[in-house]
């Protein structure tokens, strides 16, 4: 039995400080340890606003907005905390290593205060120049590299825990990845702006596509899933919240009903896993990998087009 918080913030102001964020990201981890959480998951990028929405010619000028060391002076008392109340959380921050290298990553902390393990986000969205039609920027293509780590999971929290970030969450081969691993519970921080340019007929559907995609990856893979959302209107830009937690039924147990700081709980049985895992969707049983890339030759049936990914025509 885990029980876990999904610790959705509202927006970060451009001028809010790293130790002002810190301070409403305490308080909501002490939240959770009166709600006798073990584990507290907060945002994608959650110490500072969603600075890829600004084009910039220097990155290095935007040096403030990543972390050069986890923990950090400004995020130490996270961690102390954590020791402290016996709550561990995933933490979503914007990583700059010693090589010069920009990930979107998320760390899982035990409830001792240790860092289980690192995810950096394998999807970025966007584009990498500048777009001055659009309304606001989404350039995470130029601020961060693709993670080339992929979807690990650990035994962490007496379960099998894995991450994914925001875009991850719309891709079926997240959940499945971690799925083939045996994963029984998936950490999913997201910022998700309702406005989406490239097809704005899109934005009525934000919600629907937020949960779709994160029930169904959690029902074909049994497992549970913990979407967390920074929401509301930052900066001008309207993003979702919805953040939800998900059983392995596919069954959002609950859900944030505010677009600001907010904590929801839920009691989340792992056990849970193998009504689904053992059954329909009992991999080593069912699942057929040696035919899914066959095709059959008979008549009439085309070779499909080949996947490239170079080949949009528009940028996202
Ligand atoms: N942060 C992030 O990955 N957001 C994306 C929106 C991308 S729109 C260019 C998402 O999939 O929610």
């Amino acid at each position: 039995m885990l029980t876990v918080g999904a610790a959705q913030l509202g927006p970060i102001a451009k001028d809010e400080s790293r130790a002002a964020v810190v301070e409403r990201l305490r308080d909501l981890l002490r939240q959770g340890g009166t709600a006798g959480c073990d584990l507290v998951v907060f945002p994608e990028l959650a110490l500072t606003t969603f600075f890829p929405r600004w084009f910039t010619e220097d990155i290095a000028g935007h040096d403030h907005y990543y972390e050069t060391a986890m923990p950090g002076p400004e995020t130490q008392a996270l961690f102390d905390d954590a020791k402290e109340l016996g709550v561990g959380f995933a933490l979503g921050y914007a990583e700059l290593t010693p090589e010069g290298e920009r990930f979107n990553t998320t760390i899982l902390v035990e409830r001792d205060g240790s860092i289980v393990g690192r995810f950096r986000k394998v999807h970025i969205p966007g584009h990498e120049d500048d777009e001055p039609w659009r309304p606001f920027q989404h350039l995470e293509r130029r601020y961060f590299q693709e993670s080339d780590e992929g979807f690990p999971v650990w035994r962490a929290f007496d379960g099998i825990v894995g991450m994914a970030t925001c875009n991850d969450r719309r891709w079926p081969e997240t959940y499945r990845e971690m799925g083939l691993q045996g994963v029984e519970m998936v950490l999913i921080g997201y910022n998700t702006p309702i406005h989406y340019a490239p097809d704005p007929g899109q934005n009525a559907l934000q919600g629907f596509h937020n949960h779709l995609c994160m029930q169904a990856g959690a029902y074909q893979n049994g497992t549970w899933v913990v979407g967390v959302a920074k929401g509301g209107t930052e900066e001008g830009v309207e993003s979702l919240a919805q953040s939800a937690i998900i059983a392995p039924s596919g069954q959002i147990v609950a859900q944030a009903v505010t677009t600001g700081d907010e904590l929801i709980v839920a009691k989340c049985n792992l056990d849970w896993c193998a009504h689904y895992k053992d059954t329909l969707f009992d991999f080593a049983r069912y699942r057929r990998p040696e035919v899914y890339q066959r095709i059959t030759n008979q008549k009439g049936v085309e070779l499909p087009p080949v996947a490239d990914r170079g080949s949009a025509a528009e940028s996202g």
